[in-house]
């Protein structure tokens, strides 16, 4: 966790802001630490707003719920098993509380019903939307806690800090859990194939985070501008430099992983959707020179639980989960642009209420 203000949010969001109407991020206070909205007798002004600190307890509260719903249902989460029926229903739940309009979208795969679940923030411009996504199944050998328990964790915790802070985002917002990941992207991909095409065309942006708790972890962003050869659509180097930027603000290095449509941001990149993404790494071994950058063991998988029994809530580095957590509130914020439009002692109370 961090503490963040107008002065540390960088260039490129102070770029962005000053293309919204209303925004006057240099003049501002902090939008999380002013009084100053809320003492004056006018009405609270157009503040950009600023990303909040996720708070890391709140991510592993879900981790935990993710963990108890495949303990009572068979020790995982995969598609077509009960334990994935439950947790869409838990994610889903929590969401309709905090006011996002949400829809569960089935689909058949392998003889089992699939779902997938997708959920509106109300307001903003819906003809340029940002998505954020993270498969939500796991594999059937474990619970897979960081697989993708850790992004669906990471994301909704960011939805929910999205009605928290009262965001008026400039984009529309959508967020999704996808079914049926491992076995072949098929939720995301029935989505995108299925979205009427007007309806894709509004996707301006799709932001996927799968595994991003990694017990053994690297810092890596989806090469959305091919600098390590290959690339996306266009609108992806730019997400890959927004990812980035928080890591730059912490002082941690990132590297470059492929961007070769290996996660559900794979279907997006098929129809020139601009994407982006970041991951703590799966199979692969951190090597020395990571290990000195990054701390941790070299030799060592980054996740030596990956598609394993043992991917449960210890499968987890706290540091990892938190700095990815971080980095997706500070992308979403910075993309979306827009205010925020709760008062601050509304903000604060639901913050502290959290
Ligand atoms: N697609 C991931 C899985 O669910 O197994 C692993 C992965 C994610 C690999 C992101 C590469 C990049
Ligand atoms: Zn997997
Ligand atoms: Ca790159």
């Amino acid at each position: 966790m961090r503490s963040r203000t107008m002065a540390t949010v960088g260039a490129a969001a102070l770029a962005l802001s000053a293309l919204l109407p209303g925004a006057s991020a240099s003049a501002s206070p902090p939008a999380t630490t002013s009084s100053a909205a809320t003492t004056s007798s006018v009405a609270a002004p157009a503040v950009r707003a600023a990303a909040p600190d996720i708070p890391l307890a709140n991510v592993k509260a879900h981790l935990s719920q993710l963990q108890t719903i495949a303990t009572s249902n068979g020790g995982n989460r995969a598609h077509g098993r009960p334990g994935f029926r439950a947790s869409i229903d838990f994610v889903k739940g929590k969401l309709d509380a905090a006011g996002f309009q949400t829809a569960v979208q089935s689909f058949s795969y392998n003889g089992a019903t699939g779902y997938n679940l997708i959920a509106d923030w109300p307001g903003g411009d819906v003809n340029n939307t940002l998505m954020v996504g993270a498969h939500l199944d796991s594999v059937t050998a474990g619970p897979g806690i960081n697989d993708n328990g850790s992004g669906s964790a990471a994301n909704l915790e960011v939805a929910l800090a999205v009605a928290r802070e009262g965001y008026k985002p400039a984009r529309h917002l959508r967020f999704g859990w996808w079914g049926a990941e491992e076995l072949g992207l098929i939720g995301s991909t029935h989505y995108v194939e299925t979205l009427p095409s007007a309806e894709r065309s509004k996707i301006k942006g799709y932001l996927n985070f799968d595994m991003v708790g990694s017990p053994n972890p690297g810092y890596f962003a989806y090469d959305g501008d091919g600098s390590s050869g290959g690339g996306g659509p266009a609108g992806s180097a730019e997400i890959e430099r927004v990812l980035r930027a928080h890591f730059a603000t912490i002082n941690v290095p990132v590297e470059d992983t492929a961007f070769d449509g290996r996660s559900d941001y794979g279907p997006f990149i098929d129809y020139g959707i601009a994407a982006g993404g970041l991951f703590t790494g799966a199979e692969g071994r951190k090597t020395s020179a990571q290990a000195q950058k990054w701390g941790g063991q070299a030799g060592v998988a980054y996740d030596r639980c990956y598609h394993a029994r043992c991917d449960t809530t210890t499968n987890i580095n706290d540091p990892a989960l938190d700095r990815n957590a971080d980095a997706i509130a500070y992308t979403v914020w910075t993309l979306a642009g827009g205010t925020q439009v709760l008062d601050e002692p509304r903000a604060a109370a639901n913050r502290a209420a959290a």
